[in-house]
């Protein structure tokens, strides 16, 4: 199977607003398959189909230590959030090789559609739920580096853009982008 090109920050297309599936046919199956493909090789905890082109409301996940706990989300909705905040030094593989702390709400409750098109409700905490509200910010056209000061996400984006150009970005796909919850 090939693996999807992911994109990166600053690229305008990670900030396009993705749509919802209308149906959960064999098209969207297909893409969900490819999605974990792609973040299993990337070595990410997570994906967002924004972060590969495909500007569909679909989210893959695996923050188990085993990487032997598939999620998926299709359109995706967070039906509340908690009062108490956590924090997180959070990556992204489209902010390859940079990491910030990000204070997001500790815990939510989520709706998404099966794979037989029903809705589905479940609560989420701890990095599921971080990793969550990542995915979900990436259908939005939104990034961890939104979280953070305007100085910080200048410096990074400097940063990725003279890497893109020396063409050395590609060396940095073998730092995981895994940081572990505790
Ligand atoms: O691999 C990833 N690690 C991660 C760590 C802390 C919080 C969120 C994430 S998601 C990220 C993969 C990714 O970019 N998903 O969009
Ligand atoms: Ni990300």
């Amino acid at each position: 199977m090939d693996k999807l090109k992911v994109l990166h920050f600053p690229d305008p297309r990670l900030r396009k607003i993705a749509q919802p599936v209308e149906n959960v046919d064999q098209d969207i199956k297909d893409i969900i398959e490819k999605m974990f493909f792609t973040m299993y090789e990337e070595k990410g905890i997570g994906l967002a189909a924004t972060q590969v082109n495909i500007h569909k409301r679909i989210i893959v996940i695996d923050v188990s230590e085993n990487k032997d706990e598939k999620i998926f989300l299709i359109n995706p909705e967070i039906l509340s959030l908690s009062e108490d905040k956590d924090s997180m030094e959070e990556g992204c593989l489209s902010v390859p090789g940079f990491f910030e702390t990000v204070e997001r709400p500790k815990k939510i409750r989520v709706s998404s559609l099966g794979l037989d098109g029903e809705t589905k409700e479940f609560e989420a905490s701890g990095l599921l739920s971080t990793c969550i509200q990542h995915e979900i910010d990436h259908l939005n056209g939104k990034l961890f580096v939104d979280h953070i000061s305007a100085l910080k996400r200048n410096r990074i984006e400097k940063k990725i853009v003279k890497l893109k150009k020396e063409g050395s970005l590609a060396s940095r796909k073998d730092t995981p982008n895994y940081k572990s919850a505790v």
